[in-house]
């Protein structure tokens, strides 16, 4: 079956929040010789926008947008590892702190960016969802990081990814680190009004800029 076809199912069966019907269709899709980041990224990820925009729309409600993010995170029990074995073998290039800000719990485009990264060589302190801004700075020092990677989906949270900056400079240390901002609020014009060092749309701009920070990109 050609992929958009596949891509098209995979993008339904999230939106259905069919967990079974994603993990076999998943399964297809492995067997057809497609790469996992192509699973996610352009056949999962555009049902689960669908989904947000459905529920914008009061079209769908929490249970069925719950329902979507738990058929997705089926699938990323099988597609993860298949990620990381993609990138098997690469030397270390940097280290990365990741989180969500606090008062937000979205994780999922969190962790496919941790997963990329991983992939692509980086060690990953991931310090999980509703992340303080101080967290952010306190483990970054701790874990000697390179990068700061801080995600917020909502209108509500971005003002966090400011508050790690200045978190940073009241600490004096903003020029240790590279701070990378993404997730479905952020924008470029956001990242450079608070000062970041970069916008990501997706896990592959949060690779790129990742390596680019470290002098590898
Ligand atoms: C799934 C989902 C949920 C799930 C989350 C489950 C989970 N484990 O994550 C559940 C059901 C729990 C949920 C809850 C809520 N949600 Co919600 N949710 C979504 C939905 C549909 C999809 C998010 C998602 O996972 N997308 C798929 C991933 C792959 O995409 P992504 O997160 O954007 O990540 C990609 C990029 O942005 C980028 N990226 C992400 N992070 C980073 C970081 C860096 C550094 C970089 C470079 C890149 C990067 O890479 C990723 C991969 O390409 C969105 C709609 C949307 N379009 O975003 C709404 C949405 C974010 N939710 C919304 C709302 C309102 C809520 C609730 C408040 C609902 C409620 N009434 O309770 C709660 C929030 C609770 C809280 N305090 O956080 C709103 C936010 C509105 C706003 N603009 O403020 C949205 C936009 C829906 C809408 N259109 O109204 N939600």
């Amino acid at each position: 079956m050609p992929s958009e076809a596949l891509y098209q199912r995979l993008s339904e069966a999230i939106i259905s929040g069919d967990r079974n019907k994603l993990l076999a269709i998943v399964e297809e899709a492995l067997r057809e010789g497609i790469a996992p980041s192509d699973i996610i990224e352009r056949g999962m990820s555009p049902g689960m926008r669908e989904v947000g925009e459905r529920f914008a729309r009061y079209e769908i409600y929490l249970p069925e947008m719950m329902m979507a993010a738990e058929a997705w995170e089926g699938a990323m029990k099988v597609l993860e590892p298949r990620l990381l074995e993609a990138g098997g073998g690469q030397k270390r290039v940097g280290r990365v702190v990741l989180g969500t800000v606090k008062g937000d719990i979205h994780s999922i485009g969190k962790n496919i960016v941790g997963a990329m990264l991983k992939m692509s060589g980086f060690e990953v302190f991931d310090l999980g969802v509703d992340v303080a801004a101080s967290a952010f700075v306190t483990k970054a020092e701790e874990f000697e990081a390179d990068i700061i990677a801080a995600s917020a989906l909502m209108s509500t949270t971005i003002p966090q990814q400011r508050s790690i900056i200045e978190h940073l400079e009241a600490r004096g240390v903003r020029q240790r680190y590279c701070v990378l901002v993404g997730g479905g609020s952020a924008t470029q014009e956001w990242a450079d009004s608070i000062g970041a060092d970069g916008y990501g749309r997706t896990a592959g701009d949060a690779v790129a800029l990742a390596l680019k920070a470290v002098g590898k990109g």
